[in-house]
């Protein structure tokens, strides 16, 4: 889709262990440097299809509703990261932005994914690609680094209009010597485990701050649809044996997801 770094690669033994003992691996190469016009224009093109009145941040499944949103996760860099933590056989079940325009004051509270989330086994691996540089300025996404071993924490909910997710992980919780700012040039990605405590402050800088999730999981994981019914997965890479979840269509087109959950079928018309 875009050009590749000439820097991407395999991850390493050593890499694989840090992310089992750290929950994340971050400042992964993907796209160029010369990428950053057409991340931006990504960016834009997408998001501007959206009404004004819908906060892009509430809406997700843009996997299975843009074609453009679709091939970027289809990139064959990114899959190798993420099969090399997640073996050959894996699925997509999520995709979505998290925009931080500057002084928006938006603010992801701390939480584990895994808490939003009723998927067993809890074994989801999260993609965060940056369209834009990303660091402490611009409220780069933090995490607990090895909180994913602590089990789940409590989480309370919290609905003030500034906060991207309701649930909420009290401060006390955190051990603040293991937060780890994830900074990001663009077009490189961090990966974490769903079950690392992670978050992120409001943008108090004059730059946008804006990444792209993409959800993975192996073919193993099952989907509660009791508490999720639009839950669909697409094969990332490999056979799915299991057959746990219903599949979702592949986009033929571009259109636009409106809220947190859609059913594929929903965007066949936009087609
Ligand atoms: O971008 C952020 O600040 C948070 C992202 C997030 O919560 C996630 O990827 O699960």
């Amino acid at each position: 889709m875009f050009k590749i770094s000439e820097n991407v690669r395999r991850l390493t033994n050593k890499e694989k262990i840090q992310y089992e003992n750290d929950g994340y691996i971050t400042g992964l190469p993907v796209f160029s440097d010369d990428t950053q016009d057409d991340l931006n224009n990504l960016f834009i093109s997408l998001s501007s299809r959206l009404d004004a009145s819908i906060d892009l941040n509430q809406t997700n499944m843009w996997h299975k509703a843009s074609l453009t949103f679709y091939n970027l996760c289809r990139t064959p860099t990114i899959l190798d990261y993420v099969e090399d933590l997640l073996g050959p056989n894996f699925f997509q079940w999520g995709g979505q932005f998290f925009l931080k325009e500057p002084k928006d004051g938006s603010v992801v509270p701390w939480h584990q994914d895994a808490q939003y989330w009723p998927l067993s086994p809890a074994k989801s691996v999260t993609v965060w690609l940056a369209l834009y540089d990303t660091d402490e300025q611009n409220a780069a996404m933090k995490v607990v680094k090895g909180s994913h071993n602590d089990g789940m924490f409590k989480h309370h909910t919290n609905k003030a209009s500034n906060l991207v997710l309701d649930q909420e992980v009290s401060n006390d919780q955190i051990n603040k010597e293991d937060i780890i700012s994830l900074n990001l040039k663009a077009g490189e990605i961090s990966l974490h485990d769903d079950g690392l405590l992670h978050g992120s402050e409001a943008n108090n800088s004059d730059r946008r701050r804006c990444g792209i999730t993409m959800r993975f999981a192996p073919v193993s994981v099952k989907a509660d649809l009791s508490i999720w019914p639009h839950f669909e997965t697409q094969l990332a890479r490999g056979i799915d044996i299991y057959k746990n979840n219903p599949i979702a269509e592949i986009p033929r087109g571009e259109g636009t997801p409106v809220k947190k959950f859609q059913y594929s079928k929903e965007f066949v018309n936009q087609w």
